[in-house]
């Protein structure tokens, strides 16, 4: 037992808590809502990287946090991680999420940092065993050390596709190891920053390439979990490969990846994409690749990735609708990509940041579940699109040429008659809710 939390006690369900006390208000793991405890809807998991790794720095400033486990040692590792399954008890959150880097320290080779992450991943089984945490998912960090500074698999250098294969491979046996129940693949650096020295053609035959082979190695083990590319329009590098979902699927058909690979939604990356969350989630959804979501909120002034904690009831509450309609998480969940901010110092700001975002998501998914139970929206939804059961409309889906479709406008059979969308009774609707 470390002392980081000394003082801090489980967090409880208790909507009566005093104001200063560290509570859920609204999220009960054990209430039923449509069907579900709230614990297996949410599926919340805590990521090892803003948590634990992040230092506090800025582009200005560098590390403001002093975390007793800052350091590249394995005893240290191993501090972080007791501290880290602490905090998980404290919470009582189900899952978590790492990078290889976030667990390990760097070894001077590859075989060294492999070693060092094989026994770390050991030492977190037998927490995870002892606890009852499990792994959402794991992922490889394949942008952060300068090897990665011109891609992983898009990079121009064959030797860099190489290592993040080795890394890749490593890192989906450790998840299988572990009983994750996913591997995310977000494409940290594979993008590019100026097209004066970038082949787009052949970067695209690389990432293309090298999610089939993860694909087939998944297989190949047997692991069960879904594989997950994470979209993102931009940052770090100017254009990002991945950008939003839409973009992905297009590159998944290309490379005959559709039924393959599913999508790790994080709502930050589809505000900087020009989307909402909800948006981002419906499309997935629509195209059948929905997946998990990454959950976190953007400074909407600042324009770049702020990775805050969601504190915005009415928005998580359109996108749980979206996850709800979706037929809920199956094997993804809720994890909080989020990290504090610089100035918050304090073992119980991380506490309070996590309890408020579990609290604003419970919130959110009562609003989604008693929307969805009300109707009203799919009934409004159902009604504007009525016209498309005529038996000709039906048809025109089907079969027909475009001069057939034309014919009944030639022949004065067809005078469209503008209707209103109602846009503004919706939003005085979903009100109602949140
Ligand atoms: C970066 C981001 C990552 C991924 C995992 O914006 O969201 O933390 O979620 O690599
Ligand atoms: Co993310």
């Amino acid at each position: 037992m470390t002392d980081f939390f000394a003082g801090i006690a489980p967090v409880t369900f208790n909507p009566d808590a005093p104001a200063d006390e560290l509570a859920y208000r609204h999220y009960n793991a054990d209430e039923v809502i449509a069907g579900k405890r709230m614990e297996d809807h949410l599926r919340f998991a805590v990521a090892w990287w803003h948590s634990f790794a992040w230092p506090g720095g800025d582009p200005f400033g560098g590390q403001t946090f002093e975390r007793p486990w800052f350091g590249e040692t394995m005893e240290l590792a191993r501090l972080k991680a007791d501290v880290a399954f602490e905090m998980f008890a404290i919470l009582g959150q189900p899952y978590y999420c790492w990078h290889d880097a976030d667990i390990r320290p760097e070894g001077a080779t590859f075989a060294e940092s492999k070693r060092n992450f094989e026994e770390i991943i050991d030492y977190l089984g037998t927490k995870m065993e002892a606890q009852g945490t499990k792994l959402l998912w794991g992922t490889a960090n394949l942008f952060s050390h300068r090897r990665f500074m011109s891609g992983a698999a898009t990079n121009p250098d064959p030797d860099v596709f190489a290592w993040s294969a080795a890394t890749v491979r490593n890192c989906l046996d450790a998840t299988h190891k572990l009983g994750g129940e996913n591997y995310v693949l977000w494409g940290g650096r594979e993008g590019y920053e100026t097209l004066l020295n970038t082949d787009l053609a052949q970067e695209r035959a690389q990432a293309g390439r090298f999610l089939q082979m993860v694909v087939e190695y998944k297989h190949k083990i047997g692991f069960k979990g879904a594989i997950l590319i994470e979209p993102k329009p931009q940052e770090p590098t100017k254009h990002q490969y991945d950008y939003d979902v839409a973009t992905v699927y297009s590159f998944l058909k290309e490379f005959g990846l559709e039924t393959e690979v599913q999508m790790n939604i994080e709502q930050g990356h589809a505000i900087l994409a020009g989307h909402s969350f909800e948006h981002e989630l419906a499309m997935a959804s629509a195209l059948g690749i929905f997946g998990s979501i990454d959950m976190n909120r953007n400074d909407y002034q600042s324009g770049w990735d702020t990775d805050q904690f969601p504190n915005n009831v009415p928005e998580a509450a359109l996108a749980y609708y979206e996850v709800l309609k979706a037929g809920g998480f199956t094997t993804g969940g809720t994890n909080f990509d989020a990290k504090l901010r610089r100035q918050s110092l304090d073992p119980k700001d991380l506490i309070a940041a996590h309890a408020g975002a579990m609290d604003v998501c419970a919130r959110g998914l009562k609003a989604a579940a008693a929307m969805l139970e009300d109707g009203g929206l799919e009934a409004v939804r159902k009604a504007r699109y009525v016209g498309w059961q005529r038996p000709e409309a039906q048809g025109w889906l089907r079969s027909a040429t475009l001069e057939e479709v034309a014919s009944p406008v030639e022949a004065g059979q067809i005078d469209p008659q503008p209707r209103s969308g109602g846009q503004e009774i919706l939003e005085n609707y979903v009100n109602r809710f949140v």
